[in-house]
């Protein structure tokens, strides 16, 4: 049910209170370019990056002078520790990473599936990790490495057939005063007066414009322009910032993070770091993804992912119309992390049979999350990365009008599933052992030109409205905790605190007007309680209702949020958020439920 315009629905509110919350719209600040489809036809196709945090910040690697960072950012060591910046810069004198190969990073990120790379040419702390002629504070002349690190991994990654990308900070640099209005400007070396903008146009004409354009100039191609973190670059800074790449690179991609407010200037959006969603978007986006928790090199992680969680990660962005920048933080050796070489190496495994079903794959065309895994598509051809696999299990696809020609299991093409119709749903029953422990991918051949797939249609019958997730479209900023999941072989939807402005909606039709009781239905999380947090829920244009919760979680997980008046029969779209409960026991919502009482 995609698309679906809803109706502007006058709502009576009866037990829930009002609020007038503006969610942030950022797709709508991007700027129309019909060349833009064009210039992005590979980076679509590719879905798959290969992120690199690599500067003078893996040296300290998350401590200085025996003191280890409490905040997991290793690339803001200079920040956390406030590293007076000429000791800071005594760390280029050390920095000789001789054991650096460019082709071997390449290779891997080749083998893994990747379409391209981005390396942080400068990051917040001001070094440059590429010959740089407008500050000698860079890689060649400042280190006794000397070499141009940008430039032999644009020739390295390119020898591979990989694009590339630079991620410039354009905003925040501590080696300037003021570099940045934010509030995360260096203090500790420089007297700052946060309402004068001069000192940060200074830099920012003295410095990250001249240093943008060397980069578009002196290295060929440069297929990504990806800048960071846009607090002081306002849509007047980042149309400088736009305006210079592309007069030198005018088939460049550049990323949401160029200005505020974020769209503005750019290709495509990308949400907070690890953000992403779980159902297709109608704009171009990229999650940018840790290993870890650091983006830079740390000797004291927290919070290390496995290779199947990352492959998650790429099956959730992949299915939901996105790419995946993946991020490694090389150590000061030149060496890239063992347990990162070696996810890069499992991915790279699980790609070798299934890249077909990433590479120029679209969307999930189904409108629907599943159960049992992740699906991606390539004109009539669907993919099914099943991850819930047992023996005898059956998977159904629903509302196909397609006939089926074969069904394929990718990795062991010779192996037969057995497929049946009914009631207009397929119904594949899996057998045997799954391919991969994580995700096995069946390819369902379908005959005919284009896929048919019915609507979902979410109506009201005998009293009630059903609303599952799996039906919902996720949305919002930041998307740092709202995500579809699958939980005990359900799908569910799973809220932690996250951004204000992420939600899910639903559109569904009502077949008279009337009241309607509003239940929320959850997975039971256990003896724990829900500590308070307030949800939103919006119907149609109507003001923003809003229920707080408090104290255990009640019984069969249904938690009852009061009625609501619909005045009338039709369609309407209902938009939910939950707002609070960081670190708090997540809800893991099933469903939402409207039933009627009168
Ligand atoms: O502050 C940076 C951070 O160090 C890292 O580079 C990430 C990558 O997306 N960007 C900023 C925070 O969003």
């Amino acid at each position: 049910m995609k698309c679906t315009c809803s109706q502007v629905a006058k709502v009576l509110v009866v037990s829930l209170l009002a609020s007038n919350v503006l969610w942030p719209q950022s797709p709508e600040n991007m700027l129309p370019d019909n060349t833009r489809e064009d210039r992005m036809e590979w980076w679509h196709d590719s879905h798959f990056g290969l992120f690199i945090h690599w500067g003078l910040y893996c040296m300290p690697a998350g401590e200085w002078k025996g003191e280890i960072s409490r905040k997991n950012y290793a690339e803001w060591a200079m920040h956390n520790f406030q590293i007076p910046l000429v000791e800071y810069r005594e760390l280029a004198k050390d920095f000789n990473p001789t054991r650096f190969n460019p082709d071997e990073w390449a290779k891997l990120a080749a083998d893994a599936g990747m379409g391209y790379f981005v390396l942080t040419t400068k990051h917040h702390d001001g070094f440059a990790m590429f010959h740089s002629e407008t500050t000698k504070y860079n890689v060649v002349d400042a280190t006794p490495f000397r070499r141009d690190v940008f430039g032999e991994l644009a020739d390295a990654f390119r020898k591979q057939g990989l694009r590339v990308g630079a991620y410039y900070s354009h905003d925040i640099d501590w080696s300037y005063p003021q570099g940045t209005l934010s509030g995360s400007y260096n203090t500790w070396d420089f007297e700052v007066a946060p309402d004068d903008n001069a000192p940060f146009d200074r830099y920012m004409h003295e410095k990250s414009l001249p240093q943008v354009e060397e980069l578009a100039t002196k290295y060929g191609p440069v297929d990504v322009f990806w800048f960071d973190v846009p607090r002081t670059v306002d849509s007047a800074r980042g149309k400088l910032f736009h305006d210079l790449v592309r007069k030198h690179q005018p088939q460049a991609i550049i990323n949401g993070r160029i200005a505020v407010p974020q769209g503005v200037y750019a290709d495509y959006l990308v949400p907070g770091d690890n953000g992403y969603y779980t159902s297709p978007q109608n704009f171009n986006w990229e999650c940018c993804a840790t290993m870890n928790e650091s983006w830079g090199y740390t000797k004291h992680e927290k919070e290390a992912k496995n290779s199947d969680e990352l492959i998650e990660v790429l099956l959730k962005t992949v299915s939901s119309g996105g790419n995946l920048l993946l991020n490694i933080g090389p150590k000061p050796d030149g060496t890239i992390p063992d347990e990162q070489v070696a996810i890069l190496k499992d991915i790279a495994a699980w790609m070798k049979d299934n890249k077909e079903a990433i590479h120029g794959s679209g969307a999930n065309p189904f409108s629907e999350f599943f159960d049992w895994g992740y699906c991606t598509v390539n004109g009539t051809d669907i993919y099914l990365h099943v991850t819930e696999w047992s023996d005898g299990k059956i998977i159904t696809l629903p509302r196909l009008q397609n006939n089926i020609s074969n069904i394929l299991l990718l990795g062991e093409p010779g192996r037969k599933l057995n497929w049946k119709k009914t009631d207009g749903n397929y119904a594949i029953t899996l057998s045997g052992d799954p391919v991969h422990s994580f995700a096995s991918v069946i390819k369902v051949i379908c005959e005919g030109s284009d896929l048919v797939i019915d609507e979902v249609q979410l109506v009201e019958s005998a009293g009630e409205v059903m609303l599952d997730v799996k039906y919902a479209q996720s949305g919002g900023q930041r998307m740092s905790t709202l995500r579809h999941s699958i939980v005990d072989s359900q799908a569910v939807a799973y809220f932690a605190g996250g951004h204000a402005s992420e939600r899910l909606t639903w559109d569904f039709e009502v077949r008279q007007p009337g009241k309607f009781k509003v239940l929320a239905e959850c997975l039971q999380p256990g003896p724990e309680t829900i500590r308070p947090r307030t949800v939103f829920l919006k119907f149609g244009s109507s003001p923003e209702l809003e229920k707080d919760l408090n104290g255990s979680f009640p019984e069969k997980g249904q938690i009852d949020l009061g009625t609501v008046e619909l005045d009338q029969a039709g369609p309407f779209q209902l938009a939910l958020r939950v707002v609070g409960g960081r670190d708090n026991v997540p809800l893991y919502l099933r469903s939402m439920r409207l039933i009627r009482i009168d």
